[in-house]
């Protein structure tokens, strides 16, 4: 009697346990189709920190690719993805990040104004982050120079400024065909910059021939065929004097009035074969995009460059754009793709040079200098990218 009511009992557990475990199997079961369902709908930032934040950017950098082969199903598809995860701010900060995405407006489909928002110190600062490491990369800064003697000192101090190992930066410039004492500033820089650097030359190149007269009359859209075409020659000139087994070319235009003292280690985190960061101006109260060279295609622009002929120069800086500027793409994260770069300040990787890669001194593919050298690249199977965090001011 005993024996039986014992065995009656662990029938009875057994049963219990058995129904219990059944119970939650369901309940696991539940909450993973309901993940499944939500994560095909749309991109989550579950978790929101930078690392999620950037593998959702991975995802829509490949979506783009699509967009650039006119494949309009994944054009749409891509629109509406993107809406889901960028309408009404949906870059959620974690619970445990201190920092809040919201305030970085969705990417649009052109650039309609060349205004560059403020973001709070807090989002500029987790999206500059990068991961330290070892600096044994060799650097050659170039600069073309025309006609800024007086431009010099400030840039001599913002080379001073630079944080990456002095001793690993070799500097080379460029001068031609000025008519202010720029190259006699040059060999005076030089002399300073020698102290602390690895190489630093002076070129004086065997060209001529360049626009002059008012900024009106230079920055003409008329005349930039001629004028863009020269800087790519004198671009070209300068890299063949100058580079030697350097591992990166960072190209920094001499008149630009600020870059962050980590600007090499910034570019370089990107660990891509081609990096230009963001570059603007202060206008009065406002902070605008002043490289217009930096772009990525449109579907809109895309379709406008189908119906150019073959002889025509596209350019950007003229008004209306049917592009995306790299200040525009800043809710994809701090290294996006991008089609078009200028040269304020560009990071190249020698290889490329080395492989071919050159200033286009007549049109390639309707482009010139660096557009052209962006779109050459692209040609030649490189990667072009932009840093839209990364500021530095003409
Ligand atoms: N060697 C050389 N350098 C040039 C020539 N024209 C411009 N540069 C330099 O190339 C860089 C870019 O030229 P900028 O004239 O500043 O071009 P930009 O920034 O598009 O236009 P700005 O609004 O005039 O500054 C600067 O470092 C110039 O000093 C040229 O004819 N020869
Ligand atoms: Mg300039």
């Amino acid at each position: 009697m005993k024996l039986r009511s014992i065995r009656a009992l662990t029938i009875f557990t057994a049963v219990n346990i058995f129904g219990i475990l059944l119970f939650y199997m369901w309940v696991f079961s539940n909450q993973v189709s309901r993940l499944k369902k939500s994560s095909a709908s749309k991109i989550v930032f579950s978790g929101g920190g930078a690392g999620d934040f950037r593998a959702a950017v991975t995802r829509s950098a490949v979506e783009h690719h699509r967009i650039q082969q006119f494949d309009l199903d994944a054009l749409n598809r891509f629109e509406n993805e993107k809406s889901n995860v960028l309408a009404g701010h949906t870059l959620k900060p974690s619970k445990k990040s201190h920092v809040s995405l919201v305030g970085i407006k969705p990417v649009p489909e052109v650039s309609e104004s060349d205004d560059v928002r403020e973001l709070d110190q807090s989002i500029m600062r987790q999206m500059q982050e990068y991961r330290e490491k070892l600096a044994k990369d060799t650097i050659l800064i170039l600069s073309p120079i025309h006609d800024v003697a007086g431009k010099l000192k400030n840039f001599q101090r913002l080379l001073q400024s630079i944080t990456y190992p002095n001793s690993l930066i070799s500097i080379a410039f460029g001068e031609d065909s000025s008519s202010d004492n720029t190259l006699h500033a040059a060999r005076n820089v030089a002399l300073e910059l020698r102290k602390s650097f690895s190489r630093v030359d002076v070129f004086h190149l065997n060209m001529s021939g360049q626009i002059n007269g008012s900024w009106s009359t230079i920055h003409h859209s008329k005349n930039q065929l001629h004028r863009r075409g020269h800087l790519a020659e004198a671009r070209n000139a300068l890299l063949s004097a100058a580079l030697k087994d350097q591992d990166w070319v960072l190209w920094i235009d001499s008149d630009v009035s600020f870059f962050p003292p980590d600007i090499v280690q910034q570019l370089l985190s990107a660990e891509k074969e081609i990096v230009a960061p963001l570059c603007v101006y202060q206008d009065g109260k406002r902070k605008r995009v002043f490289d217009k060279n930096t772009w990525r295609e449109t579907p809109q622009s895309l379709v406008h460059l189908k119906h150019m002929l073959l002889n025509e120069l596209m350019v950007e800086g003229y008004g209306q754009t049917k592009r995306l500027w790299l200040s525009d793409l800043r809710a994809e994260g701090r290294v996006v793709p991008i089609d078009g770069v200028g040269g304020c300040t560009l990071l190249i990787r020698s290889k490329c040079h080395k492989e071919g890669l050159v200033f286009p001194e007549e049109l390639f593919q309707n482009h010139i200098e660096t557009e052209g050298l962006a779109k050459l690249a692209k040609h030649m199977g490189f990667g072009v990218y932009g840093m839209p965090f990364v500021e530095v001011v003409h």
